[in-house]
């Protein structure tokens, strides 16, 4: 690979970086430290995470080099320490975090520098920038999540210091990586859209990258069916609420007759044209059937993405389980995906506005239980054609 690209890699770490810092730019240490919620990691574990994740699949798988803070690392793995404990843990805090990130850093842009990581390199982690490209992704998927802790915390507005988070200063993609309040003009089409059945290529092709999930691509039957054009409006939600006694959406309370949206301490009124985010796949199921209609299966959802409206402002739940694809092998770590496998979480597809573009992509697979609002999760309905 040309020195270009890597050149290309450093820019969007170095972006990415910015977006994260920018994200915790306007809080303390206390509110870093803070556990807001037994369902979402304290900001700091996110940070030393983000960082952690980094040292160990660049500098010491790749570049061989020994960890910064001996076996720390163990406090960062996702799956040995739940996240309800991770406020208790001895993680790195304050001031020693913040030279960890920049100092994980340094040393992987230094071991990029000495890497060959062209399209004929043997070493799959390394074949193509592998290994660069996730550790982008993972440090922008770590911003949704932490977006999503920060729907708890009063009065929250992102860093103002980072200029390149207004809409209109960067170039391409990285103007609308962030806008509060998230708001997408919706296309007023009640129709849906009647995709034909036959035999669809789903998953990511075997070049450029993907996680292991989304592998391998192969061919999937699907009869004819419908899918709406547009999402699920939070006016429709309400008619839905208003009919059935069900719940509202997380962070929504009753404000007289109507609703208001108390996310990060505000009290808006709910707008009813923009789509519904922060139902649970429970509640997206039974709007979909009071609808008398269903949701989509993640392969119809793929088949018709060509076709949708109103994608980047909520994931969208589907009817599917979180399976491996026939054929599938982990790679690189059995934890990114393989002990996720089975039928406890709900596949959602799609991106929020809190997602970055590079991660939404068509093939992308997001889970989580369903029961779970605190993603920014909403609902487009599908039927039977
Ligand atoms: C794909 C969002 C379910 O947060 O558990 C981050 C992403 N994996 N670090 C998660 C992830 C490892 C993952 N989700
Ligand atoms: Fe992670």
């Amino acid at each position: 690979m040309s020195s270009e690209s890597k050149a290309a890699i450093a820019e969007a770490l170095s972006e990415a970086r910015e977006r994260t810092l920018a994200l915790v730019e306007p809080l303390d240490d206390a509110q870093l430290n803070r556990v807001y919620s037994p369902i979402l990691s304290p900001l700091a574990w996110d940070l030393g995470h983000i960082a952690n994740f980094e040292e160990l699949w660049l500098v010491q798988t790749i570049g061989g080099r020994e960890p910064l803070h001996g076996d720390l690392g163990r406090f960062y793995d996702a799956i040995e320490n739940p996240r309800k404990i991770r406020g208790e843990l001895p993680i790195l805090r304050d001031e020693e975090l913040r030279s960890y990130l920049g100092d994980v850093r340094e040393r992987t842009l230094d071991v990029l520098e000495g890497m060959e990581i062209g399209a004929d390199v043997e070493d799959p982690l390394l074949r193509e920038g592998f290994v660069y490209e996730m550790l982008l992704a993972h440090e922008l998927q770590h911003n949704e999540t932490m977006l999503q802790l920060l729907q708890l915390v009063e009065g929250y507005e992102p860093g103002r210091g980072a200029g390149q988070l207004s809409p209109g200063q960067a170039s391409g993609q990285l103007a609308r990586r962030f806008e509060y309040p998230p708001v997408r003009e919706m296309p007023r089409t009640p129709d849906a859209v009647v995709v034909e059945g036959g035999s669809y290529e789903i998953g990511a092709p075997a070049k450029g990258f993907a996680y292991d999930n989304e592998r391998p691509r192969h061919a999937v039957e699907i009869a004819a069916f419908e899918i709406d054009r547009t999402p699920v409006s939070n006016g429709a939600y309400i008619q839905f609420m208003e009919e059935t006694g069900a719940e509202p959406p997380l962070y929504w309370e009753r404000d007289g007759d109507g609703w208001i949206d108390t996310a990060r301490g505000r009290r808006e009124p709910i707008d009813r044209e923009r789509p519904v985010i922060h139902v649970s796949w429970e509640q997206a199921d039974a709007f979909a059937r009071w609808a008398g209609k269903r949701l989509p299966t993640e392969h119809e959802w793929e088949a018709a993405r060509p076709h949708l409206d109103g994608l980047g402002h909520g994931w969208e739940w589907t009817s599917s389980d979180f399976v491996a694809y026939p054929g599938f092998e982990a790679f690189p770590y059995r934890e990114y995906s393989e002990v996720f496998f089975g039928d406890e979480y709900k596949v959602l597809r799609g991106g929020s506005w809190a997602t970055h573009p590079r991660v939404a992509r068509p093939s992308f697979r997001n889970w989580d239980l369903p029961q779970r609002r605190q993603i920014f999760s909403g609902i487009r309905c599908a039927r039977d054609a």
